[in-house]
């Protein structure tokens, strides 16, 4: 899932304090009557802030409910991951304990439609979904999970698989059946973290599929996990993310064939048939690559990388960790775990003598891990398009912001005054990228100029309140749908799943 569990209780601190305010606020809103629900407000979690903000305004389309009827809210909403919004205007969404359920607009509520047994140990969980481009023909769902079985590995250690894997709908029922493996990804189960998880697909009928770099982040000293001594490998990224034989810590590409097959679409990273490369790989050189998103009119891939931890540069090890928005126009080494940010070289450093080597080349890179299966000479080093360090950013500043670090990257909106949607996103919204932060709970549009570079970053709604926003998507209202998982790491009784819709003309006059 995501990584930093010891930035909750910052979290928290963050949010606490305001609590009575909010909710005070909460029921003024509610009894005017500005605020759309899907069954009474009292069944719900108490949304924690301001749910409008000038002509914009949140529908909550489903949230924790009092299942039981004790007059407590329940935790019926459970660690909700990933949505996708159907062109018909259902909603379906994964949580990670392996259900999958879809909200109806006409029943305004939510069914169950199938439950995957999966294995929830580490980030590791029902991580991901999205829908067939032509979804309302074939009823075909894409779901990003990993295996419940675990089991060793040639050395005897724990491995699993984490897979990508088409089903199909059937009125109201996933048929498990039905599944057709698109993408198997061999993990180690012996260390905590990375999984990635997010599925995406571009106008061309490719789907995207994002991996972590499956690897302990925990004994580098938050610089680069790149120990080689025997036995090292699950605290190792050269195993996986600068390994161009390994799925991991990487975006794949391919292109799903009705049979269930896949084939590789032209122009990934490593040319099909070169030795020692998985041909799957579009994107090399990823940490954790939570959520991703792609720009339906030019194909340009957007995600965030969750980065890594030190919290200031060490001339013995490298610089500080930043989180990164990238954009990949193309195939790439996006640098990991050699480099960071605008391709900051980390330094070589040998685990066992505790002694730093020289700076890694971003022009070029090598792998020389006996971990890494692959080619040593890697593809030069991308920058990254947006990224910040814990500390204060003075090149981003919109970013700067209270709670950790969590990247994350939504979509690319175009403004088409031909869309029939009373609640789209107004013109000025035009050509822009969203991104959004689990961690310091904003939304920020990033206006693109004409060459798909920043001309403008704002945040988005900053009256509105968001909790932890994890996945966001346009839905064919042009509105953007979010989940918000809640304040807490997990177990959380407000989460919620919701439409932001924009008012135009009738609450501009409010
Ligand atoms: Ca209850
Ligand atoms: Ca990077
Ligand atoms: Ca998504
Ligand atoms: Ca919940």
């Amino acid at each position: 899932m995501l990584l930093r569990r010891n930035e909750l209780s910052d979290a928290k601190s963050v949010h606490l304090p305001q609590m009575n305010y909010l909710h005070s606020r909460w029921t003024a809103l509610t009894a005017a009557g500005l605020l759309s629900f899907s069954a009474k407000a009292a069944d719900y979690a108490l949304p924690s802030g301001p749910q409008t903000d000038g002509s914009f305004r949140k529908v909550v389309l489903e949230a924790d409910k009092d299942t039981d009827g004790d007059g407590k809210i329940d935790d019926s909403l459970k660690d909700p991951m990933e949505l996708a919004v159907a062109k018909d205007g259902r909603v379906f969404y994964a949580q990670r304990d392996g259900t999958v359920k879809v909200w109806k607009p006409d029943t305004k509520a939510s069914v169950v439609v199938g439950k995957l047994d999966v294995f929830t140990g580490l980030e590791d969980g029902l991580l991901g979904l999205n829908l067939d481009p032509k979804f309302l023909e074939n009823g075909w769902v894409y779901l990003f999970y990993a295996r419940p079985e675990t089991t060793q590995d040639s050395d005897g250690k724990k491995a699993g698989e984490n897979r990508v894997a088409r089903f199909t709908l059937r009125g109201d029922t996933l048929d498990l059946a039905s599944e057709k493996i698109l993408i198997r990804i061999a993990t180690q189960r012996e260390q905590c973290c990375h999984s990635g998880g997010s599925v995406n697909f571009d106008s061309q009928g490719n789907l995207y599929a994002s991996v972590g770099d499956n690897t302990n982040p925990f004994e580098s000293d938050g610089y680069a996990p790149i120990d080689k001594r025997p036995g090292r490998s699950p605290w190792s990224a050269e195993k996986s993310s600068a390994n161009p034989n390994d799925l991991r810590g990487k975006i794949l590409r391919v292109h799903p064939e009705p049979d269930g097959t896949v084939t590789i679409p032209k122009g990934n990273l490593f040319p099909p048939g070169t030795a020692k490369t998985r041909p799957e790989i579009y994107v090399m050189g990823d940490r954790n690559p939570f959520r991703i998103s792609i720009d339906q009119k030019n194909g340009y891939l957007y995600w965030g990388e969750v980065g890594p931890d030190a919290g200031g540069s060490n001339p013995q090890r490298g610089p500080a960790g930043f989180d990164e928005i990238n954009q990949a126009r193309h195939a790439g080494n996006f640098g990991w775990p050699y480099f960071v940010g605008d391709s900051k070289p980390y330094i070589d450093y040998d685990f066992e003598t505790k002694t730093p080597g020289k700076p890694f080349d971003p022009e070029h890179p090598v792998n020389t891990s006996p971990f890494n299966t692959g080619i040593q000479d890697l593809p030069p080093a991308e920058p990254a398009f947006i990224y910040y360090p814990a500390s204060q950013s003075a090149r981003f500043p919109v970013v700067n912001g209270p709670g950790g670090r969590t990247a994350m990257a939504g979509p690319v909106y175009y403004f088409s005054p031909d869309q029939k949607s009373e609640h789209k996103l107004p013109a000025q919204f035009d050509h822009t990228l969203f991104i959004y932060e689990w961690s310091r709970n904003w939304i920020i549009s990033v206006k693109l100029d004409p060459n798909d570079k920043i001309e403008k970053m704002e945040r988005f709604c900053t009256n509105m309140t968001f909790k932890r926003p994890m996945d966001m998507e346009l839905g064919p209202d042009g509105c953007l749908y979010v989940i918000e998982y809640g304040t807490n790491w997990g177990d959380n009784r407000d989460s919620q799943i919701v439409r932001i819709e924009y008012g135009g003309q009738q609450t501009a006059s409010r």
